[in-house]
């Protein structure tokens, strides 16, 4: 299977910049500073079907083409690598082998906008990946790749580093800016979208690691070649998948965009660990509602997913096996969002604990039958939340819901948790 973003990989160390060079690295950046004008970048992107990988799947070119061309002042790109996002850990992999991908896509993604200063919002606990950006950038800027006058095509770019304070909320693409600007990291209103008016008010488009890092790609080998790397006409490309759980092995992988679930799980991942069958996972980070072994031939592809009922999200996959009690599952997820919320909107700060709360009491026994429609009427009111945080969280509540009532029910009918004692490693 053709690798677009772990092409240049080594199994125990990061690339170097002249192995990554010598492979074609920096071609597409040269290509594009020499002789491609800023708007055929930007038609590239359109062209390839590129779909942002940090959650949303929004568009790329098409985000990237909401930025006027005609207002004064600076314009900025953000790299998104907050990644926080219980399940997902693609965005660390793929810096810790290849930083120089994640600076050439953002190259092309600052020429395309015409951007002369880029930023790279990064977590706290990402130390290695952050020691391999710091020594990347330094020796693309001493290349000659970075800063002014760049490859003598007249374009500047200078790229900063900002480590995380280290909070889920962080990667909300508003709070970020927040956080960025030395402010406590809230959301903001969305409209204005950041594309209008972003960072210290000017339009600024933020992107997630994986998605400038195909950029590259996109460029030297052209979008058709990119797109038709998935595994469906309908998709584009190929999506990293971080795979943990009760499988054989857990590892991020660079697949097809539209390749089953049961195709990762029996391929790459060989199948369920000894003594376990597949019941359950969530398909694309902890925001996602499950699926199930109904849903072992969906085509993973961001439509085809949402199709299914859940979304393909960050393509974190967290699979489970016949021992796991979906009620403690979805507990573990809503306990993490629930100390996640900033508190700045009620239905996320009051709204979480409560829905914690039931299911706390439903696992330890003491569930009562109006339980179940205190957490549908949750599911609908916290869709009124400020930012997305609350409503992805009950993601896999309504999965709960909609797909394991039994397991609900027979809690409360039994007053106590049916798994009890046939935990799963
Ligand atoms: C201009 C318009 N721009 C939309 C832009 C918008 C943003 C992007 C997507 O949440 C999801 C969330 C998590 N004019 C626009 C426009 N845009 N309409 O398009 O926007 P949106 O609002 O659909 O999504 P979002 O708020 O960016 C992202 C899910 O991702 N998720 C979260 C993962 C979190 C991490 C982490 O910890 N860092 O990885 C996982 O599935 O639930 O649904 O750029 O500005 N008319």
């Amino acid at each position: 299977m053709e690798q677009v973003l772990f092409r240049h990989n080594h199994p125990d160390r990061m690339v170097s910049l002249e192995e990554y060079r010598l492979e074609g690295g920096f071609e597409a950046w040269a290509k594009a500073v020499r002789a491609m004008s800023p708007d055929e970048v930007q038609q590239a992107v359109i062209d390839s079907g590129l779909r942002g990988r940090g959650g949303a799947g929004f568009p790329t070119g098409k985000k990237w083409s909401f930025v006027p061309r005609d207002l004064p002042g600076p314009r900025y790109l953000i790299c998104n690598c907050d990644e926080m996002e219980p399940g997902t850990y693609k965005d660390r992999v793929l810096l810790e082998k290849n930083p120089y991908l994640l600076v050439e896509g953002m190259a092309l993604a600052a020429y395309a906008l015409q951007v002369n200063h880029a930023f790279i919002f990064i977590r706290r606990g990402y130390e290695q990946a952050a020691h391999n950006l710091r020594q990347a950038i330094d020796e693309a800027r001493r290349a000659g790749l970075l800063g002014s006058n760049i490859l003598a095509g007249g374009f500047s770019l200078e790229l900063d580093l900002h480590q995380s304070a280290g909070r889920y909320i962080c990667g909300e693409e508003t709070a970020l800016m927040n956080a960025l600007e030395g402010l406590r990291a809230n959301p903001r209103a969305k409209p204005p979208f950041p594309a209008i008016k972003g960072l210290w008010g000017q339009p600024t488009v933020v992107n997630n690691v994986e998605t400038l890092a195909n950029i590259p790609a996109i460029i030297e080998r052209g979008p058709a070649w990119w797109k038709g790397l998935a595994a469906i006409p309908e998709a584009a490309g190929t999506k990293l998948f971080c795979i943990s759980g009760h499988v054989q092995k857990t590892e991020c992988i660079e697949l097809p965009l539209g390749i089953t679930l049961g195709e990762i799980i029996d391929g790459p991942c060989g199948g369920m660990r000894p003594g376990s069958s597949f019941k359950a996972c969530i398909p694309g980070g902890a925001s996602t509602p499950y699926f199930t072994s109904d849903h072992w031939q969906v085509a993973m592809d961001f439509d085809a997913v949402a199709k299914a009922g859940s979304r393909l999200g960050t393509g974190g996959i967290v699979v489970f096996d016949q021992n796991t009690c979906m009620v403690g599952a979805t507990l573990n997820l809503i306990r993490f969002f629930a100390r996640e919320s900033c508190g700045w909107c009620t239905p996320c700060r009051e709204g979480l604990p409560f829905v914690q709360h039931i299911l706390e009491r439903i696992e330890d026994g003491l569930g009562r039958p109006e339980d179940i429609d205190i957490l549908r009427e949750h599911v609908q009111r916290l869709n009124y939340a400020f930012c997305a945080l609350a409503p992805g969280a009950m993601g896999p509540v309504e999965g709960l819901l909609r797909l394991f009532g039994d397991e609900l029910d027979e809690h409360i009918a039994k007053g106590k948790c049916p798994f009890k004692g046939s935990r799963s490693h």
